[in-house]
């Protein structure tokens, strides 16, 4: 039987036996995984993953570490034109975000916004951070999404991880907190992979503290920029020359050479000319 004839008769039976036809994916409510880097700052993510129908707004509240607070508050990708507020309360580590799209409704997979937290007093180690399941505790954490009628959406909510310290037992350039959270141990994380497929190694993606667990999250690479810094410097060009001569550099990722594969001669020249002016 062709392909063709094949569905057709799939829907004719789903009818008479009464499925639904229309199967949407159930919505995930996510947080992501974050790391603490430098300054003693990790960026959370907060999406929505498998959705497949439209949605008027989110509201959530999410419980955060102890001793890690909150610095600011910036609105991802799906949120580009909406309505958009949140509320901390520092005594009890609670952030409440609500976003509402009005009449340009948000829908797919995608980041709602990202968390900039402040990890210096928090302890080492991985730590949870969770949507709120209780009543008394937490308001609307069953229906925190809404449909364009104003109908609460069925979901499942996951949550993340805040991995805090920098020690790095098999010195690869992830630190321990990172690994456990992502794989449960202290070293099946290999740098040079792409854990999410996104097209950034898990390396690159902890030197841009963006989500090395969510394919949504990574940050555009700045050719040329081998510390990550996101700016062209005589930082550069040293670890250019340092890598080119056989010195080891550690957590230097190779995608952000001009080639996007080998830190080679080419670099250093190309942020000397930058430094200098000779190029735009
Ligand atoms: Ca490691
Ligand atoms: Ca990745
Ligand atoms: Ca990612």
């Amino acid at each position: 039987m062709k392909i063709r004839f094949i569905i057709p008769f799939f829907l004719l039976f789903a009818c008479i036996a009464g499925l639904p036809v229309t199967a949407y994916a159930v919505p995930q409510l996510t947080i992501g995984v974050a790391a603490e880097k430098i300054n003693n700052t990790a960026r959370l993510n907060f999406g929505i993953d498998n959705s497949s129908a439209s949605y008027a707004g989110v509201n959530a509240k999410i419980q955060l570490p102890a001793n890690v607070s909150v610095k600011s508050v910036s609105k991802g990708d799906l949120l580009s034109s909406s309505f958009f507020t949140s509320h901390y309360s520092p005594a009890a580590n609670i952030i409440t975000v609500m976003a509402y799209s009005g009449a340009a409704v948000f829908s797919g997979n995608g980041i709602l916004f990202t968390l900039e937290l402040d990890t210096a007093s928090a302890s080492d180690g991985t730590h949870s951070v969770v949507f709120g399941n209780s009543s008394n505790a937490f308001v609307n954490s069953r229906c925190a999404l809404s449909d364009t009628s104003g109908n609460s959406v069925t979901l499942t909510q996951k949550n993340g991880y805040l991995a805090v310290g920098q020690t790095d037992s098999d010195n690869d350039g992830l630190p321990d907190a990172l690994e456990y959270a992502i794989v449960g141990n202290y070293t099946g994380l290999s740098p040079d992979d792409d854990f999410d497929k996104d097209g950034r190694s898990n390396l690159a993606e902890y030197l841009s503290m963006t989500d090395l667990n969510n394919p949504f999250s990574f940050a555009e690479i700045m050719k040329g920029d081998l510390n990550n810094d996101q700016e062209i410097s005589l930082a550069d060009t040293i670890i250019a020359l340092q890598i080119v001569t056989g010195i080891s550099v550690s957590n230097i990722s190779s995608e952000s050479a001009i080639d996007g594969k080998k830190i080679g001669l080419a670099d250093a020249v190309y942020s000397l000319q930058l430094v200098s002016d000779l190029r735009d």
